[in-house]
């Protein structure tokens, strides 16, 4: 076959210009599987983050807390001077959908706070008496609450091999009257 020193073939070409494509494929989702799995841990991470920071919002204001004010699976309310001025706050904690929110409600002005999306279950919150039991009349629970246990499993992305966070704690009502 005739041929340019310097040149290719025809099928040279072809050949060359189909690995290129095959490499590129390659590369491109090779590149696109691991921007997936950034966002993927990302993702975990920024649900992680929340979830442990909404437990630890959670147990300092239950733990400060004056009064229960209601307690069901998802949504807990109580009573404290969390700002210090000698007058109670009211704080609501509650899940919608798959988000637990905050509101706190100081001189009638309620402020909604997003705490976390991805929550997964609906027995966030678990009373306790003095005894160790867990309270199950809920109108029960705001005279015998001694211990409250928090629970939030959060999954970003249940259809995604990485199993769902399980952040938990559990409170003692010292204070409550
Ligand atoms: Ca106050
Ligand atoms: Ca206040």
């Amino acid at each position: 076959m005739l041929r340019d020193e310097r040149g290719m073939t025809l099928t040279e070409l072809m050949v060359t210009t189909v690995i290129m494509v095959v490499v590129t494929l390659g590369i491109y989702s090779a590149f696109e599987y691991a921007i997936f799995n950034y966002n993927y841990l990302e993702g975990r991470a920024v649900v992680q983050q929340e979830g442990r920071t909404a437990v630890d919002l959670m147990s300092r204001y239950v733990r400060m807390s004056e009064t229960l004010v209601d307690g069901v699976g998802n949504d807990l309310t109580i009573q404290a001077d969390a700002d210090d001025d000698t007058q109670w706050e009211t704080i609501r904690f509650y899940v919608v959908g798959t988000t637990l929110f905050m509101d706190y409600t100081d001189n009638a002005v309620v402020t909604t706070r997003r705490l976390v999306d991805n929550v997964r279950n609906v027995d966030v919150f678990t009373y306790f008496d003095s005894n160790g039991a867990v309270i199950t009349d809920q109108y029960e629970r705001p005279t015998k609450t001694k211990r409250v246990t928090m629970k939030l499993v959060v999954d970003d992305n249940p259809n995604q091999p990485l199993g769902a966070l399980t952040l938990k704690t559990a409170v003692e009502m010292r204070n409550r009257q």
